[in-house]
């Protein structure tokens, strides 16, 4: 080889990089990025840990999910950073704690953007390294800056933090407004009907829960008793806007549709996707074709719709021929909540059913099963299948996910490089990770898990929930004690100090 032959073929090497030929089954040949193939993060909301066969659950079939899996990297300590959705979706993108971000707490739909728009995001992160990047589905970080005029384009949102588009609704089914958002502009609005929103005051002669109880299809249990769309009671209230509201019955066929469309639409280039979908949260209203499927009421209806809808998705991923191209994220904002408000039949027909496995606690609690969730990570041909029990944190794909695209990571973030945890190469986690729930945190650190002191009520009456609060500090040994049942703090008083310490100083106290 000549000179120019050996800096030509150099050159060819360095444009390939990392692209590597492989066989598929229908013997075309591919090529394989293994440095930048699509992400997808395939997000629930309110998804319990035992809610899918893949973990254990007897009363529910998911094959959909279980396939997707099952064929992955399935975790068994697979960690939201919080109990409720607004701040694990804050450290989903930002790779940041939700506990140093005041306003990340359950969110209005009126509230205005959380994530700073200099702030580094995981699309963000990603379109550095050329990818395309979207939202469909649920968005509920805020929108605006303090006041939005729904009526003209909105922002900043997800358009301004990273995505390229987004197709979202705003803050979650239950509350207003009920429209989908397209980038930044309200879908069907009817310039002549214009939307208001408020979540103090109602608007004059607009019907709500209290004043209009024969209007509703869905009876409130708590909160959710202010205007009313399409029969089912909301929280906040709405004026106008009537062509643009969504169909609750269809949001799960809409979301997937467009996620299926931007997945055909966009081969130039690789792509992340954050589909945010709405299942299993209140109010629970699958479409005719899963209502009474599961047995177990509407909760475990919109549970099979979610799966099926997952199914489709994988489907258009294969058909596309890009399925070994594809890393995909599955897992869910918080834990399980059978009543979030609505008398929906979620607690009358559970049955033997138990959303939560052997977890102690549920969504806005303390204990595992707010946080600990399904996840797993799945990318065919790169991945090989298997279950690790590595601590892991939704908060830590922004930094692994930068590793694996060779994105630089600005500092301070608290997300980790666990890049090879996620590729199932070792089964080495986190050693530490601070969860919270409802502003208040505790510590998971190897096996333990420490709760300090809270006050406030140890269980709701209201959610059925154990909030995880107690006057005595918590110490549990997981490994020995998944279900949280023997608090070991007075028995073992060192190992105790020794996570207070832990704790101290990771919270900065
Ligand atoms: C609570 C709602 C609950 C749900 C939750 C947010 C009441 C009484 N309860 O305030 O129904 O909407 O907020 O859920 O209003 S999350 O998954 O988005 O965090
Ligand atoms: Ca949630």
């Amino acid at each position: 080889m000549n000179l120019r032959n050996i800096f030509l073929s150099s050159l060819a090497i360095l444009a390939v990089g990392s692209m590597v030929s492989c066989k598929s089954n229908k013997e075309e040949k591919k090529v394989i990025n293994k440095t930048k193939p699509n992400v997808v993060v395939i997000y629930l909301d309110d998804l319990g840990y035992g809610d899918v066969s893949a973990y254990g659950a007897t009363e529910l079939e998911t094959p959909n999910i279980d396939n997707l899996i099952n064929q992955g990297v399935k975790f068994t300590n697979g960690y939201a950073s919080s109990a409720t959705c607004t701040p694990s979706r804050y450290a989903l993108l930002t790779g940041v704690y939700p506990w140093r971000n005041k306003d990340a707490k359950i969110l209005p739909g009126t509230a205005p953007l959380i994530i700073g728009t200099e702030q580094q995001t995981l699309p963000k992160m990603l379109k550095s390294k050329g990818y395309d990047t979207a939202i469909i589905g649920k968005w509920h970080l805020g929108l605006g800056t303090g006041y939005v005029n729904w009526n003209e384009q909105i922002k900043p949102g997800p358009n301004e933090v990273g995505f390229d588009s987004s197709y979202i609704l705003a803050a979650t089914q239950d509350r207003v407004p009920t429209v989908y958002i397209e980038n930044g502009n309200v879908v069907g609005l009817d310039p002549k009907d214009p939307i208001s929103v408020d979540y103090k005051n109602n608007f004059e002669g607009e019907p709500t829960a209290i004043d209009h109880p024969e209007m509703l299809t869905m009876k409130w249990h708590h909160g959710h008793n202010n205007s009313i769309v399409n029969g089912v009671p909301r929280i906040g209230f709405m004026k106008g806007g009537e062509a643009a509201k969504w169909v609750d019955t269809d949001m799960a066929d809409h979301f997937l549709a467009k996620a299926k469309n931007y997945v055909k639409t966009h081969k130039e280039k690789p792509f992340f996707l954050y589909y945010a979908m709405q299942q299993p949260h209140v109010p629970r209203i699958p479409h005719p074709r899963f209502a009474g499927k599961s047995g177990l009421g509407p909760r475990g209806d919109v549970i099979l719709e979610a799966d099926w809808c997952i199914g489709e998705f994988m489907k258009t991923l294969e058909q596309e021929g890009m399925l070994e191209n594809t890393l995909i994220v599955f897992s869910s904002d918080n834990g399980p909540v059978l009543n979030d408000g609505y008398y929906d039949d979620a607690v009358e027909k559970l049955g033997n059913h138990k959303p939560a496995g052997d977890l102690r606690g549920g969504k806005y609690s303390l204990f595992e099963a707010g946080v600990r969730v399904p996840f797993s990570v799945t990318w065919k041909g790169t991945i090989k299948p298997m279950v690790s029990d590595a601590v892991v944190c939704q908060m830590d794909l922004l930094s692994s996910l930068a590793n694996l695209t060779g994105a630089k990571v600005e500092e301070g973030l608290d997300s980790q490089n666990l890049l090879s945890t996620f590729m199932g190469e070792t089964t080495k986690g986190r050693d530490n990770l601070i969860i919270e729930a409802t502003s208040r945190t505790a510590l998971r650190s190897g096996d333990w898990l420490m709760i300090p002191p809270y006050k406030g009520p140890a269980f709701s009456e209201k959610v059925g929930i154990e909030f995880g609060n107690s006057k005595d500090y918590q110490l549990y040994d997981l490994k020995k004690d998944v279900g949280q049942q023997n608090n070991l703090a007075k028995s073992y008083p060192n190992k105790l100090k020794e996570l207070l310490g832990v704790f101290e100083e990771l919270r900065g106290n």
